[in-house]
């Protein structure tokens, strides 16, 4: 059996064992997932949650898995800083995937076709408030391209209409549209999987930024670490992951369309919608004791999943200009921000490094922040202090008008007008350098304590007051 969401729970579970929880109580899929993930993170909190009985469903939720980048760096075998640069390097060397029989594949323990293959099945949430209806936010959704036959892969949203129909949200540039009106044209319908429950290797592989249709499933190997095993699905030809938690199986109507909406999108607003293409279920086919994969939409896991591949390509295009580059952050926090830490050799590096950086992520970076190396980017008290620090907002802005958009998935790119009605618009982007002056210009020195010293104290010996403290003291 290949590596997959089971192996890495277990990964996770022996090296940080409080970073999953089992909700074991009944769980309405109306907020209730959500709720959980929300009730902890005002604590600070965010443990993955398995869900063992959420009310209608026959199968367990897993949900709030990926956010924190200890847990990607976790099996990608690094230290958070060095995140990017291993994504990057590893995503270069793609892994081809291998094919194995049915019965060599956990995902066909159940198969599910016909009447039986009913979406009510699985325990699929409501996100937040406005959202129009259940969504899957996790599912990785596979297509074959008719003309190089590249089997492509990607997240989209899907909202769930009933139990056997759902919509498909794809965004301009993206392959799986592209692919999808290929079909649309010949009037034929578009055979797909979705992928539910798989190593976060295989999650962040489907999310690459890959130059050219498909390369998914060989960048989700590099990730994982070995060959994905793939086996061909029962109602069509495609080749899907063997050990996948569950595979809905169906086609992309090739005419029919849905209202679809509203849904809380990554920037913590609801935004996408409108008439979307249809997809109909064709068969279900999943583990025993699968457990479906959640992510919890517009929060923090939402933003790490899509943070981490792009942090990487940006290390790769940036580096490649500027070879100073230490590391990069795209934070969970904001994804339309990007730290960049580099050993500046010239002052020209800074923007050099912030134009290469918005090339890269053209979309969705609006707020490039350069610091020197002594700067943690992962931590974002630490970019603030450089700002403070460093920065001089007449000497060290830069605004380029109308970078972005128009319209899209971030607020700042339509106007909104009193009338409830909108239109779309550029916004724009700015490069903050945080940095000190380029040598051999000097600049104050970062008050420190020795390194060395601070590495020898013994913190694991300090205790609680004693009593005769208590009794000297109180
Ligand atoms: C959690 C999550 C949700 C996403 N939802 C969508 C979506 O609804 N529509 C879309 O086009 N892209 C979405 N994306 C981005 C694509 O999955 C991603 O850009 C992928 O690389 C696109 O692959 P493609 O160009 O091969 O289609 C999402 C990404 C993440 C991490
Ligand atoms: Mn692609």
């Amino acid at each position: 059996m290949g590596k997959d969401l089971r192996s890495y729970l277990k990964q996770l579970n022996e090296a940080y064992p409080d970073s999953v929880k089992v909700v074991e109580q009944e769980v309405n899929p109306r907020f209730d997932i959500t709720g959980h993930a929300a009730a902890l993170a005002a604590k600070g909190e965010y443990p993955g949650l398995i869900f063992h009985n959420v009310k209608g469903a026959s199968l367990a939720c897993m949900s709030n898995l990926l956010t924190t980048y200890e847990r990607i760096a976790l099996f990608l075998d690094c230290d958070v800083q060095d995140i990017p640069r291993v994504f990057g390097e590893k995503i270069l060397n793609s892994i081809p995937p291998t094919a194995v029989e049915p019965e060599e594949a956990p995902v066909k323990e159940v198969i599910l076709t016909g009447e039986e293959a009913d979406l009510n099945r699985l325990p699929i949430p409501v996100h937040n408030e406005q959202d129009g209806g259940p969504y899957l936010s996790a599912g990785v959704m596979v297509i074959r391209d008719p003309e190089s036959e590249k089997i492509n892969a990607g997240i989209y949203r899907h909202h769930i209409y009933g139990k056997d129909e759902m919509g498909v949200w794809f965004l301009g540039a993206h392959h799986g549209g592209l692919i999808y009106n290929k079909y649309k044209k010949a009037g034929k319908p578009a055979p797909v999987a979705i992928v539910l429950g798989h190593h976060p290797g295989f999650l962040m592989g489907a999310v690459s930024r890959i130059e050219g249709i498909g390369g998914e499933y060989e960048a989700a190997g590099a990730l994982i670490g070995e060959s994905l095993r793939l086996v061909k699905a029962e109602t069509s030809d495609l080749m899907v992951p063997a050990d996948a938690e569950i595979i809905i199986e169906g086609e992309i109507l090739p005419d029919k369309e849905a209202p679809e909406g509203p849904f809380g999108e990554w920037p913590g607003h609801y935004l996408g919608g409108g008439s979307v293409p249809v997809i109909r279920v064709t068969g279900i086919t999943h583990r025993k004791h699968a457990i479906f994969q959640d992510i919890v939409a517009s929060s923090r896991e939402h933003l790490v999943v899509g943070a981490v591949p792009r942090s990487g390509s940006i290390y790769r295009a940036v580096k490649s200009v500027v070879p100073s580059l230490k590391t990069v952050n795209v934070p969970h926090y904001a994804r339309m921000h990007c730290y960049l830490s580099l050993n500046k050799e010239r002052d020209a590096d800074v923007k050099k490094a912030a134009f290469t950086a918005l090339n890269t992520e053209q979309e969705n970076l609006r707020h490039i922040v350069v610091v020197d190396e002594d700067i943690n980017v992962f931590n974002g008290e630490e970019v603030a202090w450089a700002i403070g620090t460093r920065f001089d907002a007449e000497r060290d802005l830069l605004t380029i008008p109308k970078w972005n958009g128009p319209g899209g998935l971030l607020p700042t790119n339509w106007d909104y007008h009193q009338d409830g009605s909108h239109t779309a618009r550029m916004s724009s982007a700015v490069i903050v350098d945080a940095t000190k002056p380029a040598p051999p210009v000097p600049y104050p020195a970062r008050a420190v304590v020795p390194k060395e010293h601070v590495k020898q104290i013994q913190t694991n010996k300090l205790r609680s007051f004693n009593d005769e403290e208590k009794s000297r003291w109180f």
